[in-house]
């Protein structure tokens, strides 16, 4: 049986392509999809991939991904640098494996991006790579997960 990883995007990733696509590039939320499907694929793994706004429903995922994922991508968007809740979920599910991605190199922007109240509570982080940020965490979720 194949692996399930979620890929979780939060606030404003809806609007990938759509605006900005200096810093974000010209790829739409469906188009990382896709690409994170057919690396699924190559990897063995099934790809729940899913967006919401709210931080709540952020949370309500990370706990369903403790029953049915064997790891998790996760892009928080702007709750990365200011949501203890996020934090506080990715340690409830733990050993499940939470890797932060991001497109950007959140470091090279604003100072107050340099700050993630996430990443203590995951795996590891990923950010700079434009959307093949995804592939890699992917690739990484398929290595340390058994
Ligand atoms: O680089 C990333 O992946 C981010 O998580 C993207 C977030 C940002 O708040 C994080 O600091 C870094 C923003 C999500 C996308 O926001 C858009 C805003 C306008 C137009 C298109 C997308």
């Amino acid at each position: 049986m194949t692996k399930t990883i979620f890929v979780l995007n939060g606030p404003n990733l809806n609007m990938l392509g759509k605006r900005e696509p200096g810093i974000y590039g010209g790829k739409t939320l469906a188009d990382i999809e896709a690409d994170c499907r057919a690396a699924g694929t190559e990897l063995g793994l099934t790809i729940d991939f899913r967006q919401s706004n709210h931080e709540g429903t952020l949370v309500d995922w990370l706990h369903e991904a403790a029953d049915k994922a064997a790891g998790v991508a996760f892009n928080a968007g702007a709750y990365t640098h200011t949501s203890v809740a996020l934090h506080d979920a990715i340690r409830a599910i733990s050993p499940i494996p939470v890797i932060e991605v991001h497109i950007s190199n959140v470091h090279a922007r604003e100072e107050f991006r340099h700050t993630s109240m996430i990443a203590p509570a995951a795996k590891g982080v990923i950010c700079g790579f434009g959307p093949h940020s995804y592939i890699l965490a992917l690739q990484a979720l398929k290595s340390i997960t058994q």
